[in-house]
């Protein structure tokens, strides 16, 4: 297949990081913010996104993390227009249903799930299987910055810079086999530790379970994300390991995922198990085909507020129709929502 990321993301292979940038994120994760305001500033077009790890609190990160984060390739500019969302909202407004249905919830509660020691299990049509533990599953790849529009089925939307790698640089190592058509992740099963899990949000047959098709999972966009905003995952995101299909509906960016599964058959998938008229398998965001109960032509960009609803146009696969249309030409986007 041919690669040919980026184009509208707007990353180029100049942007690999200047090292002032390396250094005032170094100082910050040092843990002091007063050492990222004493280094260089790094070579932003936008003052906002100079400060934007400002209000970042470094905890405590798995030395996997810490150990890879170095040699990370960041990207230096956010696309045309775009302001990446402050850490607070997008660490505060949160849709993880194991730990609660409300959009505070996920920071509430997810402090219990215990994200060490994490095991990847991959299975299904692959030549290598195997079951991993965290740091060796994520050592093969190389990390990068991407900083991607996510855009919630239920009409908001951020701006999150994550840290990973492409689903494709996964496939590559573990070899799917002819009879491999699509992907399926798996969430973790946890009742003691996931509340959501236990109690009588009885609509959802746990774990939650996502799925691409394969041509999609190697999609240079997908990437299986470690981090976001120049730390490890924050739990309420989907720590330690989730998904992040930018051009597709927040709900198939699947968190904290523990199994990855190569299989023939298209995977029953959490929310179209739910109600299959309203969320689809391929859940490309559209704002030519509208949720039975709202308009999917416009999205709310937090911060949002009463007084400043901050409301923007839909755009069609969420502004990455350049890289991933052609995964659908000849498909009715109306039949295949
Ligand atoms: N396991 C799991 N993954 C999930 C969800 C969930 O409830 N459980 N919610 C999805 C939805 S609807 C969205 S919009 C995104 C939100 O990701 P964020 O909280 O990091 O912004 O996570 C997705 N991944
Ligand atoms: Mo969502």
């Amino acid at each position: 297949m041919l690669l040919k990321f980026p184009k509208s993301s707007d990353c180029k292979a100049s942007d690999i990081t200047p090292e002032s940038f390396y250094l005032s994120r170094r100082a910050l994760l040092g843990g002091t913010v007063a050492g990222l305001a004493a280094a260089a500033l790094p070579r932003w077009g936008r003052a906002d996104e100079a400060v934007r790890y400002a209000d970042v609190d470094p905890g405590q990160a798995p030395s996997w993390f810490t150990e890879k984060l170095p040699a990370t390739r960041w990207q230096a500019v956010v696309a045309q227009g775009e302001t990446i969302t402050p850490f607070k909202d997008a660490t505060h407004y949160n849709n993880f249903y194991e730990f609660g249905t409300d959009k505070g919830d996920p920071a509430a509660n997810a402090g219990a799930l215990k994200t060490e020691p994490w095991s990847v299990v991959v299975d299904g049509e692959v030549a290598k299987p195997g079951r991993y533990a965290l740091e060796d599953f994520i050592k093969p790849y190389q990390l990068e910055e991407r900083i991607y529009r996510l855009r919630c089925v239920e009409a908001w939307s951020m701006v999150i810079p994550w840290i990973g790698f492409p689903v494709s640089a996964l496939l590559k190592q573990v070899e799917p086999t002819s009879k491999a058509k699509f992907i399926r992740f798996e969430t973790l099963r946890d009742p003691e530790h996931m509340p959501g899990q236990r109690s009588g949000f009885a609509l959802i047959d746990w774990p939650y379970v996502e799925g691409l098709r394969l041509d999609e999972a190697m999609n240079p966009l997908a990437i299986l994300a470690v981090g976001m905003y120049g730390r490890e995952l924050p739990n309420q995101n989907g720590a330690p390991l989730r998904l992040v299909v930018p051009w597709k509906y927040g709900f198939k960016s699947v968190k904290s995922i523990v199994r990855i599964s190569l299989v023939s058959e298209q995977p029953k998938t959490t929310w179209q198990s739910i109600a299959a008229n309203e969320y689809g398998f391929y859940a490309n965001v559209n704002p030519t085909v509208d949720h039975p109960r709202w308009t999917q032509a416009r999205e709310r960009r937090l911060p949002s507020g009463l007084f400043s609803p901050n409301v923007r146009e839909t755009q069609m696969f969420n502004g990455y129709g350049e890289e991933v249309a052609s995964l659908y030409s000849g498909m009715d986007l109306r039949k295949d929502y």
